[in-house]
């Protein structure tokens, strides 16, 4: 039987030649391949293997966390990005990577490999302006949650399905932690590098409708287990180019909100907006949040108004707001839609503050070369999350909560 060790590149060409699958994929002979270690993510070991014939990307989980070995972790995390795939791929094809291959002992997944794509934070920061993403992405979602709730599928399924990954709890526990917990007490895992921050993270974590909207958002990440999450989709978990856009890490997988998963994105946007000089970073950013909302809320609409059960499919999706379910303007549906958009403010002013004060930056502010310039940006989206999260359900719309941040508000 394979015990888990972790593969170096020898390993993996002993591994993929043992693959006939993939092994074709990339054509003979193993010794023409070319493997390259391209790790960059927190979490775990990438690599790219290029063949005569074509590509593969392989992920292995480490029993640590890449970036910091002394954190101990389970390796049991490439088993949820591979079950996520095989669920979400059929509902998003052109949206995300094909599995194409688990190893349950080496806790090795392998993946179609993308050519031509960037990660779309990387892309952000070079200037890249891809209109095709933004709306790709709100799609994704869309499909992805609607496909795996019960607004699409019998209960029994997805009640199963959330059994499945009500267990994937050391990176919902990550989140929980990094996301929703530390940043708002003195915590050692947080920092940041410069004492002009200290003033507005006391404001935030002195702040009672803060630390209200932080617990309700916090219970509804445990408590509402509304879709199949991608769970950490973030800029990073993005590979675009000008005309493809593909999910890729979602090793977070879990059901819960679906405002949890457009929050991340949105979130992702304004940070790149604070760290972003150019006169019309502000115009761009608004664009796009407007952009996501109008294309998520027309997919998951749309998807709805043609889900409704026939009376003889007793396991069918739910028949919820039935007496209207005809009409794409269903009040019932309005709700819910009005629901996953004052989450998304939240889980978005969430994201901005975690990945600023708390353990795992983003890049973008890196960039910024005076250090007075770079403290100023994040101290501006400090802000700019603190005043979502002290007002967080009274916005009336995702302009009302996002409008200021253009014309330039810096
Ligand atoms: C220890 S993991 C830190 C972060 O990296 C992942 O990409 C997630 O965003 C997580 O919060
Ligand atoms: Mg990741």
């Amino acid at each position: 039987a394979t015990q888990y060790r972790t593969l170096d590149i020898a390993g993996i060409r002993a591994l993929l030649s043992g693959l006939p699958h993939i092994a074709a994929r990339l054509g003979r002979t193993a010794a023409q391949w070319r493997i390259a270690e391209v790790s960059d993510g927190n979490l775990n070991n990438v690599f790219l293997i290029h063949g005569p014939a074509g590509g593969v990307c392989l992920k292995q989980s480490l029993p640590y966390v890449r970036v910091d070995p002394s954190w101990k972790m389970p390796l049991d995390r490439t088993f949820y990005e591979a079950a996520y795939l095989r669920d979400v791929f059929p509902l998003v094809p052109g949206l995300t990577t094909q599995c194409l291959h688990f190893d349950p002992d080496l806790f090795v997944l392998i993946v179609e490999s993308l050519s031509g794509h960037q990660v779309y934070r990387n892309a952000l920061m070079t200037g890249a302006d891809w209109p095709r993403v933004v709306p790709d992405i709100a799609t994704f979602v869309a499909r992805a949650t609607f496909g795996t709730s019960v607004l699409c599928e019998p209960f029994e399924r997805v009640f199963d399905r959330q059994a499945l990954y009500a267990r994937n709890q050391t990176l919902r526990r990550i989140t929980l932690d990094l996301v929703m917990d530390d940043p708002y007490h003195d915590h050692p895992r947080n920092h940041w590098d410069d004492p002009r921050l200290n003033a507005v993270v006391a404001d935030i974590r002195a702040s009672a409708p803060v630390r209200r909207a932080v617990d309700g958002l916090r219970l509804r990440f445990l408590t509402c287990p509304q879709a199949l999450l991608h769970g950490d989709l973030h800029t990073g978990s993005i590979m675009a180019s000008a005309t493809d856009t593909r999910v890729i890490d979602g090793e977070f997988a879990i059901y819960g909100p679906i405002g949890f998963d457009c929050g991340m994105f949105v979130g992702n946007l304004v940070l790149r907006r604070f760290a972003d000089l150019s006169p019309d970073a502000g115009r761009r950013c608004v664009r796009d949040i407007v952009r996501f909302r109008d294309r998520f809320v027309e997919e998951f609409t749309r998807l709805w108004a043609d889900a409704h059960p026939t009376p003889s499919d007793t396991r069918g999706p739910c028949a919820f707001f039935i007496p209207d379910a005809a009409t794409a303007a269903s009040p019932g549906r309005a709700a819910f839609m009005d629901g996953v958009l004052r989450d998304l403010v939240g889980y978005a002013a969430m994201e901005i503050i975690r990945r600023i004060i708390g353990y795992a930056h983003t890049a973008d502010f890196d960039v910024i070369a005076r250090p007075e310039e770079r403290a100023t940006r994040r101290e501006a989206a400090l802000r700019f999350a603190f005043g979502l999260l002290r007002d967080h359900g009274r916005h009336d719309s995702v302009e009302a909560a996002f409008g200021g941040l253009a014309p330039e508000t810096s």
